[in-house]
């Protein structure tokens, strides 16, 4: 067992990101078999769900004329347009059906404001709308984070660096990680976890 100051956050393993879904991460699947094995190591475990209203400003399809994958901006910054995916309610917002909920203690749903995206876990992507989930961390000791899920280079990372931020102690488990990789993006997050203090491990 991994001491009880230490969380283990799975983030947004739902069928969306996996293949067959409106966002699928190539492999994003093959993580679940160590995913529902490492629960067993702690005794905090929180999951994430990307869980956004059909009308979210994030989706292309909201935006006349935008491909899916450009970039818009936002009034907290630039911000990709996705394929509508993890719409509330629906099949591509469920967990994907192999991976174990029922050791979960808490369930963190984000990217329900309609015009805010939210990568992290943490905070919605302004960097100040909170989800609550350091409260909660904070009121039951946890000083430490490890991290999985998907995707690597965008929910991930963002959890990563806002948890450093507030001042866990943060692991990503990088084996049990799968990327978009858009323009980039894996080699430039993993960059910005390692800079600012993450563990990448296998
Ligand atoms: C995610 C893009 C849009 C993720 C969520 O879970 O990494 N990526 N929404
Ligand atoms: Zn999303």
């Amino acid at each position: 067992m991994r001491p009880d100051t230490d969380a283990l956050i799975v983030i947004d393993i739902q069928n969306d990101f996996c293949p067959g879904g409106a966002l699928a991460v190539a492999d994003g699947d093959t993580i679940i078999p160590r995913v529902n094995a490492l629960m067993d190591e702690f005794s905090t475990v929180v999951l994430t769900q990307d869980w956004h209203p059909h009308h979210h400003a994030s989706f292309a399809a909201n935006h006349p004329g935008a491909a899916p994958f450009s970039l818009t901006e936002m009034p907290y910054g630039p911000q990709v347009l996705w394929p509508t995916h993890c719409v509330q309610a629906t099949e591509g917002a469920d967990f994907h059906p192999g991976l174990a909920t029922d050791p979960a203690h808490l369930v963190i749903r984000k990217g329900f404001r309609p015009q805010i995206d939210s990568y992290s876990a943490f905070f919605e992507n302004d960097r100040r709308t909170t989800t609550g989930l350091d409260g909660y961390l904070k009121a039951r000791g946890i000083t430490g984070v490890t991290l999985v899920g998907l995707a690597t280079d965008y929910c991930v990372a963002y959890s990563a660096l806002d948890a450093v931020r507030l001042g866990y102690s943060v692991r990503v488990l990088l084996g049990a990680c799968r990327a978009i990789d858009l323009n980039g993006s894996l080699a430039a997050m993993t960059e910005q976890m390692r800079a600012a203090g993450v563990a990448l491990e296998d």
